[in-house]
């Protein structure tokens, strides 16, 4: 038994991770660390239930070892040496008859957040000790599972010649027009924070072809809802010599991937109707429904929506939409004015653009469309829309050097992993979500 930091701690100290014990390692002496979710006392036996970030484990304590452990505060951080064995509880395959615990690091007696979970905090307590709320599994599965799904991300990518890239997101003036700009001073200019990648990843297709980028971008949108963020991840794409329809095709492809790595993950205890058996066949073996925006006008206008071809769709259309078409739905060709600069006009209607979102009912995952790449339209659209030539000199300049036709889109990540992980509000999926309220930790 001891109660201080040994000398060598190294990486040979830990030998298994919790969720590693099974039968086979019956009879062998194990070094396990993590922190104590549970103590439970009988007298002349102890049982610690030792969290890690695998799993659980049970371990059992007697004699000296069964006094320190009445001593040690829950959350604490311990190294527990002991011999696997058999158990007789229905909830593991094996236990560790304890033979020493090591305090790394004491929790103090009073926690801001019970992180088993048992008492419950709303979002806003627990954000406010991120660190901690991580310690209950049903919160770290959402973050697992992301960076899983960022590797699958990647892998579709890289398999596709897709070369990944990295924008600056410090800015000299608005990526996607508007005015949701996070502005200070840099030096003795300006400088922005970037609303996304679009100018970017749209000038590197001149010479790279295909780019993708999963990074952060900022809009000071003073709204506070359910999805949207201050800061939020995006998945963006851009492809020379695709048009908007094959991109919709990509991203088909890739949520499908998504849902099926998503499915197979070990990670998954929330219960998410969206991977029942019958449900997930359906969505992963049937195409996504592709309805363009006139017909969802049509549609909304006989379920008794008020609201005219031209008008953006209204939260409270896009929640009868997603009643209606559920899941995971294209809305395309929207009409042009409703679309930022870059997007291109339908040569055989020019006032549709080639555009499409997905939606996931009422929730926007994704929006995308075939890029205007004729100089000479682009500076009437910016013109159209109150932008000025000037601000934009450097990105229009590559377009006098032989710009391939392209097109792309940007995924919300964070959205996404709503979806996936079945929760309704975008701070449960970030880890140190910015809104207009929260700015820390
Ligand atoms: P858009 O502005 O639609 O398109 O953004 C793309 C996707 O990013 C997510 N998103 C957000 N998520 C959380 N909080 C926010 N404030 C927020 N804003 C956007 C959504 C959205 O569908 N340049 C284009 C994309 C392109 O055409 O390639 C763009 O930025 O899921």
């Amino acid at each position: 038994m001891t109660s201080t930091i040994p000398d060598k701690m190294n990486s040979t100290s830990r030998t298994h991770y919790a969720s590693q014990l099974t039968k086979e390692h019956i009879g062998f002496e194990v070094i396990v660390a993590g922190w104590i979710e549970d103590f439970r006392d009988i007298g002349k036996l102890g049982f610690i239930m030792l969290r890690d970030v695998s799993g659980l484990v049970q371990t059992v304590l007697k004699g000296e070892n069964l006094l320190l452990a009445r001593n040690i505060p829950r959350q604490s951080n311990v190294l527990i040496i002991g011999k696997v064995q058999d158990t007789k509880s229905k909830n593991f395959s094996v236990e560790l008859n304890v033979g020493e615990i090591i305090i790394l690091s004491e929790a103090s007696l009073t926690l801001p957040i019970d992180p088993t979970g048992r008492v419950e905090s709303n979002l806003d307590t627990r954000l406010d000790s991120r660190a901690l709320d991580l310690r209950n599994p049903k919160v770290l599965n959402i973050f697992v599972l992301r960076s899983g799904i960022l590797g699958v991300i990647r892998d579709f990518f890289s398999e596709r010649n897709f070369i990944e890239v990295n924008t600056p997101k410090i800015i000299g003036s608005a990526s996607e027009g508007g005015s949701n700009l996070f502005s200070f001073d840099y030096f003795k200019t300006k400088g922005y924070l970037a609303q996304s990648p679009q100018l970017y990843k749209e000038q590197l297709v001149l010479s790279l072809d295909r780019v993708f980028e999963i990074a952060p971008y900022f809009r000071a949108e003073n709204s506070h809802t359910l999805r949207h963020l201050n800061e939020f991840q995006s998945v963006d794409m851009e492809a020379a010599y695709l048009d908007y329809t094959a991109v919709m095709d990509l991203v088909e492809e890739m949520i499908k991937r998504i849902l099926v790595f998503t499915k197979d993950s070990k990670r998954i205890e929330f219960e998410n109707p969206l991977f029942e058996q019958k449900t997930f066949e359906n969505l992963t073996s049937k195409p996504f429904p592709r309805i363009r925006y006139e017909d969802c006008i049509t549609e909304l206008k006989k379920l008794g929506e008020k609201v005219e071809f031209g008008e953006d769709l209204s939260d409270a259309s896009l929640k009868k939409l997603g009643e209606k078409f559920d899941k995971f739905f294209f809305i395309l060709d929207w009409p042009l004015d409703l679309k930022p600069f870059y997007i291109h006009e339908k040569e055989d209607d020019p006032k549709i653009s080639k555009s499409f979102d997905l939606q996931f009912g009422y929730l926007e995952l994704v929006s995308g469309g075939t890029r205007q790449h004729d100089i000479s339209k682009l500076k009437s659209r910016l013109e159209a829309q109150g932008l000025s030539h000037q601000s934009f000199r450097d990105h229009l300049r590559v377009f006098e050097w032989g710009m391939p036709p392209h097109s792309g889109c940007g995924l919300g990540l964070d959205r996404l992993l709503m979806v996936l992980s079945g929760v309704n509000n975008i701070r449960e999926t970030v880890l140190y979500p910015r809104d207009t309220t929260r700015i820390s930790p």
